[in-house]
């Protein structure tokens, strides 16, 4: 088989670039280790950036998001049961959409679907070849057989355990990486939301995130220890927690009910460079992680994409390689910033276990200086609801 592209990665990197080249005419293959079912049950982000929402659009998969999604104007921030606003509409004048990443997925594979977009399930050992050469190739086994398809282009949307970064040279890759030392204890409940917009509540117990994906389906973390396990969380024990750590007026009317879903996730920052290696791109997490205290994960991916896309557009259509030759160098500028206000977030809201009573002090004058200052809240709005493209 030939392509132009071939994508590895069935989440939404590698759905959404597809989708976007298919539709500028460019033929793409779709290779994703893992069965659709599995991918779609995922239960991820939940907070799109403006630019994503444009972004989502322009692929023609903008429809349900614009009918069932919800804009919001701002979020809430608390501390020692005392809250404030950050008014994105008043302080930068964008807002965000609030729409799960699993019915992004599931609009991104219906629409490669409609289209006749060729992705290839349980695809297994993938492996790129020939990447710092012009005639890349890269073979699979499908039921037993090994297959190969050859390309222009290889996109590694494959996550932070896929393939394609291994494949960089040990004396080309640089990673910058930070673990954090607590987890998110995440729980989706069919409960009514615990308010109008979402709180990030700073507390000396631990931090606590209020969200959720509609007004009958409600998503909400606490920070727990590194060493915890599910299994040692019963819900009755979560909403406990969750009550002490968010402001009392909302703890009073929290409405609670069983956990649907209920996971923890480590939290880390890290950075690979370059994104870009002969004919491989690094898109997404396979690039980034960043701790999902600041909303980016997701739309760092997107914005990949976007570099990702104009590059191939204009080489493709114009013969111009400048898009392509820069995508690592336009790509990082807006992943280190992202990467800077996510860590930033992570580190005034969360209590670490070795913080001292100076540490925790600093906590709260940051906080008290955004309750305090237009250009601080502004600062934060401006990266919360998406920097530039
Ligand atoms: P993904 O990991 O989504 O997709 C990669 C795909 O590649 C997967 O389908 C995988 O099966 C496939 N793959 C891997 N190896 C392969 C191989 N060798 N061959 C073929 N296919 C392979 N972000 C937020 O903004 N907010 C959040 O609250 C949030 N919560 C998260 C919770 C968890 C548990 C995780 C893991 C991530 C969370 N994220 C969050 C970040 C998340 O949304 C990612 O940023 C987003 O999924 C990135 O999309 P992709 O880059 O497409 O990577
Ligand atoms: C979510 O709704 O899953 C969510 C929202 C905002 C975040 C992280 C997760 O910062």
């Amino acid at each position: 088989m030939r392509t132009q592209v071939c994508i590895i990665g069935g989440g939404p990197a590698g759905l959404l670039l597809s989708q976007l080249l298919h539709r500028a005419g460019i033929d793409t293959v779709i290779l994703e280790r893992r069965a659709r079912d599995y991918v779609l049950s995922r239960i991820r982000a939940g907070v799109l950036e403006w630019g994503t929402v444009e972004m989502l659009r322009k692929a023609g998969v903008g429809a349900r998001m614009d009918a069932e999604g919800y804009v919001h104007g701002g979020v809430y921030l608390s501390a020692q049961n005392r809250g404030f606003r950050i008014d994105f509409d008043a302080l930068v004048n964008k807002r965000v959409m609030v729409y799960g990443q699993t019915e992004v997925t599931h609009d991104l594979y219906d629409a490669r679907d409609a289209m006749g977009g060729v992705i290839i399930d349980e695809a297994e050992g993938v492996t790129p070849h020939d990447l710092d050469a012009d005639a890349p190739y890269v073979t699979y086994l499908k039921d037993g057989t090994e297959h190969r398809i050859d390309c222009d282009f290889v996109a590694g949307c494959d996550g932070f355990h896929g393939v394609s970064r291994q494949t960089i040279p040990d004396s080309v890759l640089r990673t910058y990486e930070r673990v954090y030392p607590f987890g998110w204890l995440g729980v989706l409940s069919e409960t009514r939301p615990a308010d109008d917009e979402l709180i990030y509540a700073n507390h000396e117990r631990g931090f606590a995130l209020c969200s959720m994906r509609n007004m009958n389906l409600s998503r909400y973390y606490i920070q727990v220890p590194l060493d915890h396990e599910v299994a040692q969380w019963s819900d009755d024990a979560f909403w406990d927690e969750l009550r002490r750590r968010i402001p009392q007026d909302v703890a009073e009317t929290l409405d609670t009910g069983p956990s649907v879903e209920k996971s923890i996730a480590p939290l880390r920052s890290f950075v690979a460079e370059p994104m870009k290696w002969g004919r491989l791109f690094l898109v997404g997490d396979a690039a980034h992680i960043v701790p999902p205290t600041g909303a980016k994960g997701l739309n760092l991916a997107v914005s990949d994409v976007h570099y990702l896309y104009e590059g191939l557009k204009a080489h493709y259509a114009d013969g111009e390689s400048e898009g392509v030759e820069r995508y690592s160098e336009r790509a990082l500028a807006r992943v280190w910033k992202s990467t800077r206000f996510s860590w930033w977030m992570t580190t005034m809201l969360h209590r670490f276990p070795d913080q001292s009573a100076f540490d925790q002090r600093i906590q709260e004058s940051e906080l008290a200086y955004l309750e305090s200052s237009e250009a601080a809240r502004r600062a934060l709005a401006e990266n919360y609801v998406g920097l530039p493209y």
